[in-house]
């Protein structure tokens, strides 16, 4: 019997460089697993049966390596690539490691920094194009402040749509079949971080000179550390047409950027955003941007990269058995009531319909008469969940 847990080229999983190579490093202790060349990292993602591997810049290339060390990476990565038949869906650049962007890349307050951030994406847009990669994400590590009377926000938001719109021209100039996708985080490693939802980027993405070439990269984690609802998040860029990326993990509510396991904490919210992009045929990569707890080994960090796709797979079945099963549906349909004698007053405004709406005597009482059974669709959710139903 084919396995269905089994991850498939069409699932489109990938994983960054920087998530199985985490080394668990953290603000209180030190790297706890060896370093791992990016070819090594390739051969463990083509062995767990990932699809694809994503990298910022310096993952693949040490911002300090020769031009003759870049090479030899390079190849290593590529000979990988061959071997294991990983794709490189997207790439990114590492605007936030450097002591040079300890305030911001596109923001800074410095001219020359604002200028190296953008020479170092032109040639990081570059090796991603050499790769394959036809997603490019932009994530403002370092675009905020601590300071508030250090930068006029405005002035923020105009150096990075100066920036945006530059590098949209530089991608067209050069021939790459490449769009952007835009990652929200509302704060960490900056006190504050410009640009804190999915919601306010595809505002901002409106204002671009090219913004259809621009759409989001949400990411679980970071749309929770707001205390928001992360479906209705993706949901709202799936509206919008903007769904260009997704970043996958998990995390609890208040908390550090914690990037769990997808799946690890909110089994019902993992459960609804599988259901959203299945329901709607969401068709690019399902990136998980999360790493193994640092009590793992390179064992663990198998079971961790497993667990995420594994678990992926396991809700999309949930999704199946959610959507076919008799109960929940006529639950469903019979909360979502039709009113036949008001239908001619759907969709958009004509003079006519607005006297039918204004004339028609609703019956309150009737309408204020009945329970949802949103308690019982609910706890059958959950019983769906749990593997009894
Ligand atoms: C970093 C961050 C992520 C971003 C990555 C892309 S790097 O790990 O925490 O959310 O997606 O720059
Ligand atoms: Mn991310
Ligand atoms: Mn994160």
């Amino acid at each position: 019997m084919e396995n269905i847990y089994q991850p498939k080229p069409e699932d489109r999983f990938t994983f960054g460089l920087w998530t199985v190579g985490n080394t668990g490093k953290d603000p209180f202790g030190d790297d706890f697993r060896e370093k791992k060349s990016p070819a090594d990292l390739v051969y463990l993602l083509g062995e767990v049966g990932a699809y694809g591997v994503n990298f910022h810049d310096n993952d693949l290339i040490p911002m300090e390596a020769t031009p003759a060390e870049a090479e030899a990476i390079k190849k290593a990565f590529k000979k990988a690539l061959a071997d294991t038949g990983l794709k490189v869906p997207m790439a990114t650049t590492n605007l936030f490691a450097s002591p040079i962007f300890r305030d911001g890349a596109f923001t800074s307050n410095i001219a020359a920094i604002r200028k190296f951030a953008l020479q170092k994406t032109m040639q990081a847009i570059d090796l991603g194009a050499e790769m394959g990669a036809k997603v490019y994400v932009f994530w403002g590590g370092r675009e905020g402040v601590e300071v508030e009377a250090s930068k006029n926000p405005i002035t923020a938001i105009e150096r990075t749509r100066e920036a945006l719109n530059f590098l949209s021209e530089y991608v067209k100039a050069q021939g790459y079949d490449m769009v952007f996708a835009l990652e929200a985080k509302p704060n960490e490693p900056r006190g504050d971080l410009y640009f804190p939802t999915t919601g306010h980027m595809l505002a901002f993405i409106e204002t671009l000179d090219h913004p259809e070439m621009v759409g989001v990269n949400p990411e679980f984690a970071h749309e929770s550390m707001a205390g928001l609802n992360f479906v209705h998040a993706v949901a709202q860029a799936l509206d919008a047409g903007k769904l260009f990326h997704i970043d996958l993990n998990d995390q609890a509510f208040g908390r550090y950027d914690q990037d769990f396991r997808f799946g690890a904490v909110s089994l019902k919210n993992s459960f609804f955003l599988v259901k959203l992009l299945e329901d709607n045929g969401y068709k690019g990569s399902r990136h998980f941007d999360a790493h193994a707890y640092r009590t793992e080994n390179y064992e663990g960090v198998k079971d961790f990269a497993r667990g995420c796709m594994r678990s992926y797979l396991i809700l999309k079945e949930k999704v199946q058995k959610f959507n076919t099963d008799a109960e929940i549906q006529g639950l469903l349909k019979e909360i979502n009531q039709e009113l036949p004698e008001l239908k001619n007053t759907d969709g958009k405004y004509t003079p006519e319909k607005m006297k039918a709406l204004k004339d028609y005597a609703f019956d309150r009482k009737a309408l204020s008469d009945f329970g949802m059974k949103y308690e019982k669709l609910d706890q059958l959710t959950n019983e769906l969940l749990w593997g009894i139903r």
